[in-house]
C-alpha cells in the first residue's frame, strides 16, 4: 500500500526543512499545511504533544519530532539515507543528536540571531566551541573528499546541519565573521550543503522574505545591518 504523506510545517523552521530534506533526497510526495505557531488551531494542539512543528501525518498517524521523522521515513522509504553499517549508523546518529546542541540557543542560532555588537564575540565563541567539534567529527567521520557528512552520499546528518547553515549563510551575508574559514572540514562542507538543491530547495517560496522577517522580528545586528545597506544603496 502506498503511504499519503502530509507535512504540517512553518516557513522558517529548520527542523520541520530537515523532514522535507529527506522527502525530497527519497522523493516522497507530500502535502503542506503551515499553521500559525502564533495562535496555534486545535487540530494541531491534538496531534502535536509540544505543539511543535513538524508533524508528520503518515495516513491517520501523526509522526512528530523531526529526528524521528527521519528515522521513520529511512526505515520505509528506499534510497537509505543512513549509513549500512550499524557503527558507522550509529555514529551518525551520535551526531545528529548533537544537534540542538550545535544549532539551538548558545550554538550557531545566537550567532545568526545576534542581536547586538557587543553580543558578538560571545556568540562566536559559543559557536567556535561547537563547529570545532564538527571539525573533529568530518575528519573521523567523511570517507574520500567528502564533500558531505560521510562521503559522497547525502546522509540523515546532512538533513539535520543544513538548514542551520542555509540560515547562518544569510546572516553571515552582513555579519561577515568569516568565522566557518577557521573550520576548513567544515566550511567545504557547508559550501557542498548549500551548493545542492535537495537542501536548500527544500522551502517555501516566500522563505526569503519570511526569513528576513524573522530577522527583522528577533531585533537583529543582521537585520540592522541589511537595512542599513539596503538604505545606503
Ligand atoms: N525538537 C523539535 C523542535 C521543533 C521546533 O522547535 N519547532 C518550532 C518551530 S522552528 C516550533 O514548532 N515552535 C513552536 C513552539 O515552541 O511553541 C524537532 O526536532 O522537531
Amino acid at each position: 500500500m502506498t503511504e499519503t504523506y502530509h507535512l504540517i510545517s512553518s516557513v522558517t523552521c529548520p527542523w520541520v526543512q530537515r523532514s522535507v530534506i529527506t522527502m525530497r533526497a527519497k522523493g516522497v510526495a507530500f502535502d503542506v499545511t503551515y499553521v500559525n505557531l502564533r495562535e496555534k488551531p486545535g487540530w494541531f494542539l491534538e496531534i502535536s504533544p509540544h505543539g511543535k512543528v513538524p508533524v508528520l501525518k503518515v495516513g491517520d498517524a501523526a509522526l512528530f519530532e523531526s529526528n524521528a521523522i527521519a528515522e521513520y521515513l529511512d526505515e520505509v522509504v528506499e534510497p537509505q539515507l543512513h549509513p549500512a553499517d550499524p557503527i558507522k549508523r550509529a555514529q551518525n546518529r551520535a551526531w545528529t543528536d548533537f544537534l540542538p546542541t550545535f544549532g539551538w540557543g548558545p550554538g550557531l542560532n545566537n550567532l545568526t540571531y545576534c542581536k547586538t555588537r557587543e553580543d558578538l564575540p560571545e556568540a562566536l565563541e559559543n559557536a567556535r566551541l561547537r563547529l570545532a567539534r564538527l571539525e573533529g567529527a568530518i575528519a573521523r567521520e567523511r570517507g574520500n573528499d567528502g564533500p558531505y557528512f560521510n562521503g559522497v552520499k547525502l546522509c540523515l546528518v546532512d538533513a539535520a546541519y543544513g538548514p542551520f547553515f542555509q540560515r547562518f549563510a544569510i546572516a553571515e551575508r552582513v555579519l561577515q565573521t568569516d568565522i566557518l574559514a577557521e573550520f576548513p572540514l567544515v566550511s567545504t562542507w557547508v559550501d557542498a550543503l548549500l551548493a545542492d538543491d535537495t537542501v536548500t530547495g527544500a522551502v517555501d517560496d516566500t522563505f526569503a522574505a519570511e526569513f528576513d522577517k524573522n530577522l527583522e522580528r528577533r531585533g537583529t545586528l543582521a537585520w540592522e545591518l541589511m537595512s542599513a545597506a539596503a538604505a545606503a544603496e
